[in-house]
């Protein structure tokens, strides 16, 4: 009981402490929130014809351009798709392999400058200068250590979601273990006993932390699929809002995402990981999802969607078959999140089946 007070307080505090900070960030980028109620407050009171639509990325809202200049905005970011920028997030990371099997992997966590869309540098936190973070893969059974290096100006900590793991390797600052202080480092011992679609993140000063860029996605072994399938191709779209990151695929905006490519018949696993403060409808145009696993877990019953909600801290993992040719637009369907008066941005993407 004792330990579930200070969680419950611990969260409560980290509620409290959270929503000044998310407040303003959780619209989108540095210009969302603002520009965002302008906009609304602004065609409300002129009257506007126009749609006042959140401009997002760009200086004026909706009711602010004459119809043609919207349009143009909108078809030169289009045309700018898929963009290019300093970095690429979510590498997968070799292992070193120990004297006696075990995968080691090294995580150094500091603080860079991450391009997140053409000319938009943030100060961000990254492992090993990525954004996400390096993806981990490991077989079921193997033994990994993951060394958490810290060159962070502020203490740190890896909490392992959806990986097993014994309580005092949990990586919860202050409830399994003392925070890592800058200079000092820390050694996560992992039995990989199970089929995972997992995650890690930090679990210290989570708010700012996790949203600057501190999280990435860990997987073992394979995803079973339905009747034994075999996927052609397989991806992970991690999410974010918040914090110095902001609205993101895979630590870019939108036309700095990257399009998911396929050839017609194929098909292609995509697992969703939610490392943001908000849920994300996200919807594919074209062809259908077929979702298979909850959290890395097989359905039992796998269903059909076109738009499939990922809530903070949630995975699902959807197959997708490229059955009709064409870029398909693959969005978050909160068009605050991806679509402005300016056109896309943010959590916007293609799946392009050849
Ligand atoms: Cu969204």
């Amino acid at each position: 009981m004792r330990e579930n007070r200070y969680l419950i307080g611990a969260v409560a505090f980290a509620v409290a402490a959270a929503v000044p900070l998310w407040g303003p960030s959780l619209g989108g980028d540095a210009s969302t929130g603002t520009t965002d109620v302008h906009g609304a407050a602004a065609a409300e009171a002129h009257g506007a014809a126009g749609m006042a639509s959140p401009a997002t990325t760009g200086n004026a809202s909706g009711a602010d351009l004459d119809w043609q200049a919207m349009d143009r905005a909108m078809a030169e970011r289009a045309k700018a798709f898929p963009a290019k920028t300093a970095g690429e997030g979510a590498q997968v990371l070799k292992p070193t392999i120990l004297e006696d099997g075990t995968k080691q992997f090294t995580l150094t966590a500091g603080l860079v400058d991450w391009e997140v869309e053409p000319g938009k540098v943030v100060k961000a936190m990254a492992y090993n200068g990525m954004v996400p973070g390096p993806t981990l893969r490991v077989d079921v059974g193997d033994k990994v250590e993951v060394v958490l290096k810290n060159e962070l100006p502020q203490s740190t900590v890896i909490h392992w979601h959806g990986i097993p793991v014994t309580n005092e390797m949990d990586g919860v600052a202050d409830i399994t273990q003392p925070p890592v202080p800058p200079g000092g480092s820390f050694t996560y011992k992992i039995n990989a006993d199970r089929q995972s679609v997992g995650w890690y993140h930090s679990h210290h000063n989570g708010s700012e932390q996790v949203g600057a860029g501190l999280w990435g996605a860990f997987v073992i072994g394979d995803l079973p699929l339905p009747g034994g399938a075999k996927a052609d191709h397989e991806a992970i779209m991690q999410l974010q809002d918040s914090g110095a990151i902001g609205l993101t695929l895979n630590g870019k905006s939108f036309p700095a995402t990257k399009p998911l490519e396929m050839k017609l018949g194929e098909s292609m696993l995509i697992h969703y990981i939610n490392a943001g403060s908000t849920p994300h409808p996200m919807h594919l145009h074209g062809v259908d999802q077929l979702v298979v696993a909850k959290d890395g877990f097989p359905l039992a019953q796998p269903y059909k969607a076109d738009t499939v909600l990922v809530a903070p801290g949630e995975r699902y993992s959807v197959l997708v078959v490229g059955t009709k040719r064409g870029s398909w637009g693959f969005h978050c369907h909160i068009f605050p999140h991806s679509e402005g008066s300016d056109g896309m941005f943010g959590m916007f993407t293609e799946l392009r089946i050849s």
